[in-house]
This record gives C-alpha cells, structure tokens and sequence, in this order.
C-alpha cells in the first residue's frame, strides 16, 4: 500500500529497481525520463561515480494524473547493484511498494543474478516485508544480445513461478521498458481500490500470498532451517 495523503489528495508510490550490477536499472529511469512528457516528470537525479555505476541511489519523481479524485505520484528508484553496497540497497528499500527485478539474460550473469535475488530476499525480508507478497515484475533486460539465454531456459534458471508479471526488454533502446513500469503500476494500484478508504500515511504492500520465485523459497527453508 502506498503513502495516502487524504488533505491533499495524493498517493505515493514508491517503486525501486532491483538486479545485478550493469543490468540496466539506471537506463530503465534514464529512458523513462526520456521518453516522458516534461510536465509528468521531475528531475532525475542520479548519483553514479565517473565510470556511471550507481553510487546511492537514482531517483525519478513521476505524476501519473488523478484517479478517483486524487493525484496518483510516483518515486521511482534504483539501488547500486555491485555486491559491496548492500547497506545502501538496504535503505533504498525503506517504504517500498513495488519492485522492478531487472535480470540480465546473459548466460554469464546467472550468478549474478541469483545473487542479487536471494538479496532482494533478504532485505524485504529485514524491512519486516514477505517476498511473496510485495508487488513484483520480473524485467528480463539485454534481450538484443546474441548472448542472451532464451526465454524458457532464464526462466527455469531463475526459478521464476509462472504467473509472476514478465516484461522482455533491451532498456538502451527503451524497448520494454514502459510496458515494465505500466505493469508494476497495476500491480501496485492492486493493493489499493479506492484511495479515499485507504489509511492514512503508509501502510506496507502486500499482495495475496503468491510465490515469486523457487530459489527465493529455497532461500527462505534454508534460513528457517538454519535458525531452527
Ligand atoms: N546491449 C544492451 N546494453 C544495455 C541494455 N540495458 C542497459 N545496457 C547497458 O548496460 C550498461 C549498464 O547499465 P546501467 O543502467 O548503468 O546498469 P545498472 O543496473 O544501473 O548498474 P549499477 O548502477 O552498477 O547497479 C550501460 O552501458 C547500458 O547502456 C540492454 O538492454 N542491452
Ligand atoms: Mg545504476
């Protein structure tokens, strides 16, 4: 569920794109930004070091317009892929409703993206969040590479249950990308009917129980496991 600001009739929702370092979180937001009217859009900011790697975080503020009398905002942010800033994906995190897992579909970067799953995972789950239940959209990214696996096989790879929303996408040429964000925003709208009933402030997002991914659950009975 989103942000609910009833005195001034506005929703916030804040989605953040979750993956592997180099799988094209920042291209997503840069081509959004691109691609958006001006008057819908923020400024994007983006905080990346010399070589353009995510150092904190990009965030792009987006208007959507109004539905059922308010206005329906949105933050979108992407975390610093590279293992070593798990603090900060951490914080990212803080208050999210919706997640973009950008995977990258390069054989090569298999590990690379179970490893940022299994993160994902972790950090939903120390935010006091289920998995299972926060909204997610699986955006297999770099679908223009000869070295890109086929669909069937990343999907199998990434244990990824069928059923979970999927976009194909090739985020440099913006192919993909506003379908990705159309269909987070339904998923996320899914937690909330009618804005005027909804609380006031944040409440968390949840969907019904549904599971995102079979490595996901692997990781989950092997911390239980673990703790028993
Ligand atoms: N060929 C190809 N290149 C892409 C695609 N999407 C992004 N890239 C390129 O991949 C590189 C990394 O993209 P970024 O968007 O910076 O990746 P990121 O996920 O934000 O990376 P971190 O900030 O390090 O986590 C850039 O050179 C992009 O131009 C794609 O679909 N196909
Ligand atoms: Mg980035």
């Amino acid at each position: 569920m989103p942000s609910v600001d009833h005195i001034n009739k506005e929703v916030l929702f804040k989605i953040v794109y979750y993956g592997p370092g180099l799988g094209g979180k920042t291209t997503n937001l840069e081509q959004i930004y691109a691609q958006a009217a001006p008057e819908q859009c923020g400024t994007m900011l983006a905080l990346c070091s010399d070589s353009e790697r995510t150092l904190f975080f990009d965030l792009l503020p987006i208007g959507l317009g109004c539905y059922r009398g308010y206005t329906i905002r949105l933050h979108l942010c992407t975390v610093p892929g590279q293992v070593f800033q798990d603090q900060i994906r951490k914080l990212v995190l803080t208050g999210v409703d919706g997640v973009v897992f950008v995977a990258d579909s390069q054989e090569a970067m298999i590990d690379s993206n179970l490893l940022s799953l299994e993160n994902l995972y972790e950090n939903l789950s120390a935010h006091g969040l289920d998995p299972e239940c926060v909204p997610l959209v699986f955006q297999y990214n770099k679908r223009d590479l000869d070295t890109a696996l086929p669909l069937p096989v990343l999907r199998r790879l990434l244990e990824v249950v069928p059923g979970t929303p999927e976009v194909e996408a090739a985020a440099h040429e913006g192919i993909g990308v506003a379908e990705t964000l159309k269909t987070i925003v339904r998923e996320c709208m899914s937690t909330m009917r009618d804005p005027a009933r909804c609380a006031a402030g944040r409440s968390p997002a949840i969907l019904p129980k549904r599971r995102t991914s079979g490595f996901m659950r692997a990781v989950a009975e092997a911390s239980s496991a673990h703790s028993a």
